[in-house]
């Protein structure tokens, strides 16, 4: 599958029953998401692989790569094709030699070293950010347009912006080369995903920014 950052989805389960948290993931996929995060921090393994595996069904019906964040094992278990690492999660090139280089690996970069490290050892894609302060469960700091657009020039790899960012302010990244945006709250929570993904896709295409 190929890797496609512009409108990345990442998904938290909180306050959702299965059933709800399927649907919106279903109705995400079909307004238009290029990838998919499952990201959760509070379930079992066993909870965790489950769910997975379940999302992994639905994601390749739309044939849209499914991410896990943080768990190589999870990733590998259920076959996901890629997995998310933060800088506290395996090292990149750690990752890399237990994956091998057909797999998506994506890294979270706040600064232009941590960026080049993570290209270095061989990430696909850069997630920066917060640029916004966001209400998802994330341990973060905020990251200025500034740095965004030194990590853009830093890499040649996609470098995604995230944290906060929906509809209504993603202009602020216009001009900044990003390769795409991902988003947990302007899909997950809402009144219609689906439409809300349309739209979100509509206006990042509108300001040029995928
Ligand atoms: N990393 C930096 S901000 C963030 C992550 C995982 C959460 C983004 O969530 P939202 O709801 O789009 O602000
Ligand atoms: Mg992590």
């Amino acid at each position: 599958m190929k890797l496609d950052t512009s409108l990345y989805f990442i998904t938290d389960s909180t306050g959702f029953s299965e059933e709800e948290f399927l649907r919106r993931i279903e109705a995400a996929l079909r307004g238009g998401v290029t990838l998919l995060q499952l990201r959760e921090k509070d379930k079992t393994t066993r909870e965790y692989l489950e769910l997975a595996r379940k999302v992994h069904v639905l994601t390749k019906r739309y044939g849209v790569p499914l991410i896990i964040d943080d768990r190589l094992d999870i990733a590998m278990a259920i076959g996901a094709e890629g997995v998310h690492l933060g800088q506290s999660d395996l090292p990149i090139d750690l990752a890399r030699k237990i994956l091998g280089p057909d797999k998506i690996i994506g890294a979270t970069a706040k600064t232009v070293p941590q960026a080049l490290e993570a290209y270095q050892q061989g990430a696909d894609y850069l997630g920066v950010g917060a640029i916004y302060p966001t209400t998802t469960k994330v341990k973060t700091v905020l990251t200025s347009t500034d740095t965004l657009r030194d990590i853009c020039a830093a890499v040649p790899i996609p470098v995604n912006a995230i944290g906060g960012l929906n509809r209504d302010n993603i202009d602020v990244l216009s001009g900044i080369p990003i390769a795409g945006i991902c988003v947990v709250s302007a899909i997950m929570k809402a009144e219609d995903p689906q439409q809300a993904t349309a739209e979100l896709k509509a206006r990042a295409q509108e300001l040029g920014l995928i």
